[in-house]
């Protein structure tokens, strides 16, 4: 594995967003090839060499001066705002093992909050999050996130209705839709961007491909979304453009109409399903007066109540696949729209039927169902944690403003710990948290912070210690994305850049000060680690009657294929087939149209079955007279959340230097606005500069600002100071999707926008902050 950095034979390498081999020349990574066996790489794989030698890379160790100068929670107001003091290695880890030590001590492990939400990088072995918690369980444990911004509303509810969290995220795979499938219906489209990227990588982007299948096999597709972009022009597919957070409504009214002309497959709801009937009254309005028509819809959501009507016509005559983005459950009451998905398709008595049913996520994530489904590669083992604290994953200003407090949380009720020490490591909170003006005030509590991350992102730049971590080029690795047919090897490509170290070798070095080295590492080094990891794999894999090579010559090759299955995965066909013998893990053994469980919680929020309660902020509100525009904040599709947005391809869409905002011409002309201009985004929670990019396909009223441009504020450290680059969560609100989920809901947002014509401040957050040499 010894690696060579000085020529430029092929590195074998992945990430998120796919393989490639990377091209190295005098120790410098100069370019990439996407991976041969890719039809369709991402186009942001050209910023990675970018990105490796970029200017916002962290050279080495660092330490807030007031904190280096009078100890933990030193001058905590001025995170952000102070200067850096240059550290060496051996003090900086030597100060961090003795704030350990000391928290430990003083404050138990509950008090470190080392959650550490993020997607770090692609790898199975060096993932920055699993490092940090490995180490934390080797320390005595600490306070930990439950579920992912990704699908925290769909996790939480999905095991309730159908029994498992793994149906809010893959299902019936693609070869079944395209062979089996007469009608998509896809909430939030099937945007093509966000299918590029999967946890662990993606060797093989196929989404082209199946849906160039589905067409050709005459499968029609219907888009449920405000934003024309978010299906494919080719695939011309029917258009309804529901204002955002009102598809509940939507859903309930696909409901009525199939309940009202018989429709629905009675036989299938008695046999599979509970509680329908209870749903039904409130359908009719039986239970509540308000019969939920297409007409009430309308009023709601804008969709014309003859289109809904049509829809659940055509649904119930053909074999029909719904789909949900993600997006649609990180708003107000995200539970009832993936709820209502699984009713709907209830009602159509297709679940379990090839191409039939329901399959989240289709639009939101680049996985291949169709590869052998359980064979994935190992992550590296995070261990137990000794301590039982955690919060759900978005509630993390909450925790920090108010400890001790009671909440409650999936018919649990919950305290929030005490918070002394936080620890992030592979994730980058002032990204991807909602309300960044709120969190900067959280952010204030704890004595310290400590952030592992190879660039300046905002979040190292709001650490009092900050440790530079490598990038997987650096380091030799492996991976594969559950749901991809490859095994990837990773090959390290260069030397680390300036004094970063891998996030092992830092976790070993305080693990190694801290006595607990023998349990952090097991004796194994990174070659050891990475040989063991593929041993896991090849031995998984031959249980399931897959030979795969030997390590070697994996490694020679750089990945390894696997044979997709003999039979295209359909979800709950086995259940279908026998509900008795193959029940679904819900307390009935059935789908929960309604939930005694939920109902038992007493929730008014997320009541006993799906539906429709108004969200906190959507175009129907009180609010939206002050700001009338509704805030999109949907994935980006020239890098990965906030990662590459340092890169070339990323920085080419920006407009002046500034994240593009999409808005209707009507909202651009009524505001006085023309394409290319510099706007001002703001709310009661704050402002932001972005660039107007003025499109007739997006819904009047909507306006779009895609996640992760590099939270850059006017005044650093300063709460509500104006965000010069266009982070949208400066402007998103920080709620709980419900009691049940607690799930972030980003969606959720009203803004106004008016012309910026001052001074434009110049980007500073891809060059180094000011630090102190000694
Ligand atoms: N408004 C709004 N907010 C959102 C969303 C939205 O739709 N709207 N989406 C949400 C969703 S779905 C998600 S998943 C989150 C994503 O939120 P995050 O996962 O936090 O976003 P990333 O930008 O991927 O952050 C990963 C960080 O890890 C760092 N990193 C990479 N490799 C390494 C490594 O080897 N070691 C270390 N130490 N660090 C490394 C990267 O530089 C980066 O800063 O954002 C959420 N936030
Ligand atoms: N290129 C790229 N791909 C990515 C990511 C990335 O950062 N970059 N992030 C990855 C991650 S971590 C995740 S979790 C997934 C997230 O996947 P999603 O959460 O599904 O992605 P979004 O882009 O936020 O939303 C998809 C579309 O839903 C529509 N939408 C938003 N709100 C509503 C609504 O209320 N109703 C309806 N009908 N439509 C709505 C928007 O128009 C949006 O374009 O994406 C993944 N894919
Ligand atoms: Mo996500």
């Amino acid at each position: 594995m010894t690696p060579t950095t000085s020529d430029t034979t092929n590195r074998r390498h992945t990430s998120h967003w796919g393989a490639f081999t990377a091209a190295v020349q005098n120790g410098k990574l100069v370019g990439v090839t996407p991976f041969e066996k890719d039809s369709d790489p991402a186009t942001y794989l050209k910023s990675i060499p970018g990105a490796v030698h970029s200017e916002a890379r962290i050279a080495g160790p660092v330490v807030r001066k007031g904190w280096l100068e009078n100890g933990p929670g030193g001058n905590r107001e001025s995170r952000g705002a102070e200067p850096f003091v240059a550290v060496s290695w051996d003090n900086a880890l030597d100060l961090v093992a003795d704030e350990l030590r000391r928290v430990k001590r003083d404050f138990r492990n509950e008090s470190i909050m080392a959650g550490s939400y993020g997607w770090s990088s692609a790898g199975k072995f060096h993932h920055a999050r699993t490092q940090l918690h490995r180490f934390m369980n080797c320390f005595g444990g600490f306070t930990g996130q439950i579920g992912t911004y990704s699908t925290a509303a769909a996790t939480a509810i999905m095991p309730h209705v159908v029994g498992t969290a793994t149906a809010a995220l893959a299902g019936t795979s693609s070869k079944s839709i395209s062979d089996h499938a007469q009608l998509m219906v896809c909430f939030g489209g099937l945007p093509l961007g966000n299918m590029q990227s999967a946890v662990g990588g993606v060797g093989d982007h196929d989404t082209l491909r199946w849906l160039r299948e589905a067409r050709a096999n005459g499968c029609e597709f219907v888009s449920i979304s405000p934003i024309r972009e978010d299906m494919a022009e080719f695939i011309q597919a029917g258009w309804l453009q529901p204002k955002p957070n009102t598809d509940t409504a939507v859903m309930l009214a696909l409901a009525h109409v199939l309940a009202t002309e018989s429709l629905h497959d009675e036989g299938f709801l008695s046999s599979h399903c509970v509680g329908y009937d209870s749903f039904e009254r409130y359908v009719l309005g039986e239970s509540d007066g308000q019969p939920k028509t297409p007409e009430w819809a309308a009023a709601i959501s804008g969709t014309e109540a003859d289109a809904i009507r049509s829809l659940a016509r055509r649904m119930s005559s053909t074999r029909t696949m719904l789909t949900c983005t993600y997006s649609l459950q990180r708003g107000d009451h995200g539970e009832q729209p993936f709820w209502m998905v699984v009713v709907l398709a209830a009602m159509l008595g297709q679940i379990g039927l090839p191409g039939g049913g329901f399959a989240m996520g289709y639009g939101s994530i680049g996985v291949n169902r169709d590869a052998a489904r359980d064979l994935s590669v190992p992550i590296l083992p995070a261990g137990r944690n000794p301590v039982e604290s955690s919060i759900p994953v978005a509630r993390i200003s909450d925790m920090l403003l108010h400890p001790g407090e009671p909440y409650q949380f999936n018919g649990m009720d919950c305290r929030y710990p005490d918070i002394k020490l936080v620890y992030w490591s592979g994730g980058n909170p002032f990204h991807h948290h909602q309300d960044v003006n709120r969190l900067i005030r959280a952010w204030q509590g704890p004595d310290t912070i400590i952030v592992n991350e190879p660039w300046w992102t905002a979040t190292a730049r709001h650490a009092d210690i900050v440790l530079p971590a490598t990038t997987s080029l650096e380091r030799n690795d492996l991976s594969a994305s559950a749901g991809d047919r490859f095994v990837m090897a990773m090959q390290k490509s260069v030397e680390p850049v300036g004094d970063a170290r891998n996030d092992f070798d830092i976790f070993l070095g305080l693990a190694r000060r801290l006595g607990i080295a023998e349990a952090f590492d097991e004796g194994r080094d990174e070659e050891a680690w990475v040989r063991h990891l593929y041993d896991l794999t090849h031995r998984f894999a031959a249980q399931r009657g897959v030979e795969l090579p030997g390590f070697d010559a994996f490694w020679e090759q750089g990945f390894v294929e696997i044979p997709p299955p003999a039979k295209p995965f359909v979800m709950f066909d086995d259940f279908r087939s026998d509900p008795e013998e193959h029940p679904l893990r819900t307390p009935s053994g059935k789908v929960e149209i309604f939930s005694e469980k939920i109902a038992g919680f007493g929730y008014d929020d997320c009541p006993g079955h799906p539906v429709w309660q108004e969200p906190v902020e959507w175009l129907g509100a009180e609010s939206a007279k002050r700001y009338p525009l509704h805030l999109i904040s949907n994935q980006p599709s020239a890098r990965l959340h906030s990662q590459m947005d340092q890169g070339s391809v990323s920085r080419d869409t920006k407009i002046r230097g500034r994240e593009p905002i999409t808005m209707h011409t009507d909202d651009a002309t009524a505001r006085g606005l023309a394409d290319g201009d510099i706007a001002r985004v703001f709310n009661d929670r704050g402002e932001v500069l972005a660039g107007v990019a003025i499109s007739d396909g997006i819904l009047p009223g909507v306006v779009a600002l895609a996640t992760g441009a590099w939270y850059d504020p006017l005044e650093p450290g300063k709460a509500g100071t104006l965000d010069i680059h266009g982070n949208p969560n400066v402007l998103t609100l920080d709620k709980g999707t419900s009691k049940l989920a607690q799930g972030p809901a980003a969606q959720s947002a009203l803004v106004e926008i008016d012309r910026y014509d001052g001074v434009l401040p110049e980007i500073t957050v891809f060059s180094q902050p000011t630090v102190i040499e000694r």
